[in-house]
């Protein structure tokens, strides 16, 4: 294959990834860049969501939470935050960006440990206003540990709005 070939398959690829709006994928080359993940929400606000909902990384990326609409939180599932069942991985440091009010407001964490991360809405968790980030290689489930009493349970909307780690990591962003 010539090189010539090679830049219009690499030109034909970003064209159609910038099309869907999978702007991250470049970001994943290298560690220690930054992927955004907007929290949106229609004008009626009877939709809120993240986007994109799941996203592969490298270890060492930072992820940015940047408030387009509504009023939202990101918060990592985590007995530390109010209880929530333990879905991030086990030497993990949890997050909680607190209310996020004004477009354009952000909140960025560095994740540099290799696992499967999922992270919730506050106000919207009921919603199904989740997300599911996989840092490096995931490993084999389970990724999380068991269910404990002390644990709260997953709203139903909420343990069915995570991507597939395998489509994720396939995908490199879902939106
Ligand atoms: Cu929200």
């Amino acid at each position: 294959m010539t090189p010539v070939r090679l830049d219009r398959r690499r030109f034909l690829e970003v064209g159609a990834l910038s099309l869907a709006g999978l702007r991250v994928l470049p970001s994943l080359r290298r560690a220690g860049e930054e992927v955004v993940v907007r929290l949106r929400a229609d004008p009626a606000g009877s939709r809120v969501w993240f986007e994109p909902r799941g996203v592969a990384i490298l270890p060492g990326t930072r992820i940015r939470w940047e408030l387009e609409a509504g009023v939202h939180t990101s918060t990592a599932y985590h007995p530390d935050n109010a209880r929530a069942p333990w879905r991030i991985p086990a030497t993990a440091t949890p997050w909680d960006s607190g209310y996020l009010l004004e477009p354009g407001r952000s909140f960025s964490v560095t994740l540099t440990v290799p696992g499967v991360y999922d992270y919730y809405c506050a106000p919207h968790e009921a919603a199904g206003m989740v997300g599911r980030i996989v840092v490096g290689e995931p490993g084999a489930p389970p990724y999380f540990p068991a269910a404990r009493p002390e644990w709260r349970p997953l709203p139903q909307a909420a343990a069915h709005g995570f991507p597939e780690v395998a489509t994720i990591v396939r995908h490199r962003a879902i939106r």
